[in-house]
């Protein structure tokens, strides 16, 4: 097989006085941080979406970028299989050993429903022989439910009964799928279930019907020896204006209304947190202390702009407290999958590389100092003593659920009066974190 990235090198660590671009500065796969190695903490994984498939086309203009890798035309069979012979050479160079995948990614989508699952058959098979002998598998596998014009109206939410089952055909074929590629998870993101107005929608029944086909998939993937986890990617809006996976708090209320807990954690994304109005570490610290956060979609969006802008990670503040949030959470069932894409005018094979790098770099990054963070212990010291009376008799009583408001009225009217409660000292605490991440 001819290289498709020749002049690229294999990808090493040099350190951070490097001025190599194709090294890590801070990804040292072997060091260890909190007795493990980084790449043990940092599972990553690469979106056949963007990588593979994604050429920068946009609303106003046509791609940018050639991800024909060698194939005489694209929508072939020969194109997914050199999009395969691609993926590998460029984990390989990357030392990436997961990848994530849309059934429609990985071939072209076929009328015919028979015919795409057998492409997507031949495509695995393919896959499984190339990837033989090295350490490339799965992270999680999904089936895209958003492009199809079949799903204008929703996939688990549509009003059209055959088109529900064309989604849960598509849901069977990519659990099959990850099963057979060996995935940890398999992902449920609902970019159509939603709605663009109420004045058409009866919302409870296309939760139901969400529901339903969630609790489908459960079965079937354990029926045929699915041992990972099922994920819920929640996300405000884009495309629709109001989908129902709105944020993790909402997400986690709706799997524990329809008894789907147990099966199925979150894989937050930084840009949807941001979409929703919350920061990344505020969607993983409610997925973490209800027990369901799974796996991470690793990117940032743009604080100036409103929309999924998928950029690759590169602000480690916010990878810092990203990585607090795993270390506590002691680390994924799942991984750290780069649904990020290269900027439309980055758009050669060298821009797909330099990327990775920074991604990969920015989240050691946050790993060595959410590390010292925790060692550090200044800031959950405070955190601690910040609620130290609750450690009172009193206290624990009301911590248990076993206090009353009368004798808690009672201790009031004997206290008469009582001072502010201890100073929030964020200015101090944000001091620590800044001289944490820049030392
Ligand atoms: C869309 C998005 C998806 C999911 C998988 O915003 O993040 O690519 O990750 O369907
Ligand atoms: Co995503």
């Amino acid at each position: 097989m001819s290289e498709i990235f020749a002049g690229i090198p294999q990808i090493k660590y040099e350190g951070a006085s490097s001025t190599n671009p194709y090294a890590f500065k801070y990804y040292d796969p072997e060091k260890v941080v909190m007795g493990k190695k980084m790449k043990e903490h940092l599972p990553f994984a690469m979106a056949w979406w963007h990588n593979m498939c994604a050429d920068g086309v946009d609303m106003f203009g046509r791609g940018t970028a050639d991800k024909r890798f060698g194939a005489e035309k694209t929508g072939t069979m020969e194109h997914a299989k050199a999009k395969v012979d691609a993926a590998i050479e460029f984990m390989t160079k990357l030392g990436i050993e997961y990848y994530c995948f849309h059934d429609v990614d990985l071939v072209p989508e076929s009328d015919d429903i028979n015919e795409t699952n057998a492409r997507l058959d031949e495509i695995t098979d393919y896959i499984l022989e190339k990837t033989k002998g090295t350490n490339i598998k799965c992270l999680w596998g999904t089936a895209n439910m958003f492009g199809n014009p079949r799903f204008m109206n929703g996939a688990g939410s549509t009003n059209d009964v055959d088109v529900y089952c064309f989604a849960a055909a598509q849901v069977k074929k990519a659990i099959e799928l990850t099963v057979k590629l060996g995935g940890r998870g398999y992902v449920f993101w609902g970019g159509r279930e939603g709605y663009e107005t109420l004045l058409n929608t009866q919302v409870k029944f296309e939760q139901e019907n969400i529901a339903n086909l969630m609790r489908m998939a459960r079965d079937y993937g354990r029926s045929i020896g699915f041992t990972g986890t099922f994920l819920i990617e929640p996300k405000p809006k884009e495309p629709m204006k109001h989908q129902y996976d709105f944020d993790a708090a909402t997400a986690i209320g709706f799997l524990k209304e329809y008894g789907l807990d147990k099966d199925f954690k979150m894989n937050i994304e930084a840009n949807h947190a941001t979409l929703a109005g919350h920061t990344f570490q505020h969607e993983l610290r409610i997925s973490r202390i209800n027990g369901m956060l799974g796996s991470i979609d690793a990117n940032q969006g743009d604080v100036m702009l409103g929309w999924d802008t998928d950029c690759f990670p590169s602000n480690v503040y916010d990878t810092t407290l990203a990585m607090y949030e795993v270390l506590k959470n002691g680390g994924l069932d799942g991984g750290f999958n780069f649904d990020s894409k290269n900027r439309r005018p980055s758009n050669t094979y060298e821009d797909m590389f330099h990327a990775f790098i920074l991604g990969m770099d920015s989240f050691a990054y946050g790993l060595i100092k959410a590390a010292a963070l925790i060692e550090d212990g200044r800031i959950e010291g405070f955190v601690k003593e910040k609620y130290a009376s609750f450690e009172s008799e009193l206290g624990q009583k009301i911590r248990k659920g076993e206090a009353t408001l009368e004798e808690l009225a009672a201790r009031a009217a004997e206290l008469k009066g009582v001072k502010a409660p201890l100073s929030g000292r964020q200015e101090y605490l944000e001091g620590i974190l800044n001289n944490i991440i820049l030392s």
